[in-house]
């Protein structure tokens, strides 16, 4: 059973006939105990008035504008009924209860007042200077909304009296940059290409670069605008470490240089990344949290091996997938990475094609460079740069001879992976390419 339960303004010190600035409740909401209902300021400070307990907004009595003093009725909140014991003493039973199931008592909010009170006693000073020495006006609740929120009040612009920064500016405020909507002074905020703001970071400076010279606009291509906002997220959700190896691959690409003299001109050749593929197989196989994905707080560990590869096509980088890697020899590997490849370009690739991705593989080999930063694939754990190899000369113990090193770089996420893993995962994957026999095992 409920019972309409009346909130009063409490005991504010001395003050008397003071504004009510804000009203932080509607109608039909539900609070909880301490709940700020109303902002109310004098000329020294603002105060939040809180709940008295958790219950249901019946009717408001108050409004933007008035002025309150002590004893004023706030508000009527329906309230679940409390063990006698649980009464407060003053409350007293009124017959003039507008709803019949519901019983009145009178509580003021003073009495059982959560800790929110405390600004009454200890008023807070409600316009502080940010960092740039400019003041900010927001009420102490306004103040805990945006610490909650990590929103600098510094970023918002106060639609109150005096530009005080209310409840809903806050709520606005976040709302726009969740959006990508947000200017301010005409600059749009710190925004990446996915269009999303970021509190608490400078706005994304904005120049007017006709000023400088001639420009030419170019909308960014679908697929630059979906692997952009993937991209995006993958960097700033997932605490990347890069560790670079290098392995010795001058055996494997003599044994693949062999191989495919001998085979036939029509059929498909092996390439370095399909041997790339069989051996990043081998080292999952053996660190199976590479082979992973965070969900939560659990990992799941797929006991398939399906692997991506970035394509780089003209509108953008995609990422086919090789399913079943383990199940396949490299010749059929190297057959579906060229048809894929060139599916990709065409923009021909199918959904599948590109779904159930467990790690990637991004191979600017046959381009240039040495060592790069990828980024993780999510949700897979896990991605191999690899760059172009060339021939240097290594220490053998004895005396310097030529080798073909290959620079790796893998990046891995540090939620599920840790560096020492992440170094035996590259020295092994190192040894297998170093010693193509294993490949075969
Ligand atoms: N080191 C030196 N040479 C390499 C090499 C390496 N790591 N990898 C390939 N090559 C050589 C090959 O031997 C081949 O040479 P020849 O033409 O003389 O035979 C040439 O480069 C092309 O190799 P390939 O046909 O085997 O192609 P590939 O396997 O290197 O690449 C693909 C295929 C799809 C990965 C590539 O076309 C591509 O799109 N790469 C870019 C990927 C990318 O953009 N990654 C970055 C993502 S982050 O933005």
């Amino acid at each position: 059973m409920s019972m309409l339960q009346e909130v009063f303004v409490p005991n504010i010190g001395d003050f008397k006939e003071v504004e009510v600035i804000e009203v932080l409740v509607a109608d039909n909401e539900h609070v909880e105990p301490g709940q700020s209902l109303i902002v109310v300021e004098t000329d020294k400070a603002s105060m939040d008035i809180p709940a008295p307990s958790a219950g249901t907004i019946k009717s408001l009595k108050v409004a933007v504008g008035d002025k309150v003093s002590e004893g004023k009725l706030i508000a009527m909140l329906q309230v679940a009924q409390a063990a006698p014991s649980e009464v407060p003493e003053a409350a007293t039973a009124t017959p003039e209860a507008s709803e019949a199931s519901a019983q009145l008592i009178q509580a003021q909010a003073a009495e059982p007042a959560p800790s929110p009170v405390t600004s009454v006693v200890q008023p807070k000073v409600e316009a502080a200077p940010t960092t740039s020495g400019q003041l900010v006006f927001a009420s102490p609740s306004v103040r805990k909304i945006a610490r909650e929120l990590n929103v600098s009040l510094a970023e918002i612009k106060g639609s109150g009296p005096r530009s005080r920064i209310t409840k809903d500016d806050v709520q606005r405020y976040v709302r726009e940059v969740m959006s990508g909507e947000f200017q301010a002074k005409g600059q749009k905020v710190a925004q990446a290409s996915t269009g999303v703001g970021m509190p608490g970071l400078l706005p994304w400076p904005e120049v007017d670069f006709e000023k400088f010279g001639p420009v030419e606009r170019r909308e960014l291509s679908r697929i630059k605008k979906i692997s952009g906002a993937n991209l995006h997220r993958n960097w700033v959700m997932i605490p990347h470490v890069t560790n670079h190896e290098d392995a010795d691959i001058t055996e494997l690409e003599q044994f693949r240089v062999q191989v495919n003299q001998g085979q036939d001109k029509a059929k498909a050749k092996i390439t370095l990344l399909a041997l790339l593929m069989k051996a990043s197989v081998a080292a999952l196989n053996k660190f199976p949290e590479f082979n992973s994905s965070l969900v939560g707080e659990e990992i799941v560990f797929k006991n398939y091996y399906h692997i991506g590869f970035a394509v780089d096509t003209p509108n953008g980088l995609v990422v086919p997938v090789v399913h079943d890697v383990d199940k396949k020899g490299v010749f059929a590997i190297a057959e579906e990475m060229s048809s894929l490849s060139i599916r990709a370009r065409e923009g021909k690739l199918s959904g599948r094609d590109m779904q159930g991705g467990s790690f990637t593989i991004s191979s600017l080999g046959g381009i240039g460079g040495t060592y790069f930063t990828p980024i993780i694939n999510a949700p897979e754990v896990a991605i191999l740069g690899v760059g172009k190899s060339s021939t240097r000369v290594v220490w053998n113990g004895k005396e310097g001879v030529p080798r073909l090193i290959l620079p790796l770089s893998l990046s891995w996420d540090h939620r599920v992976i840790d560096g020492a893993a992440a170094g035996r995962f590259n020295a092994y994957l190192a040894n297998m390419l170093a010693d193509c026999r294993r490949l075969l095992l």
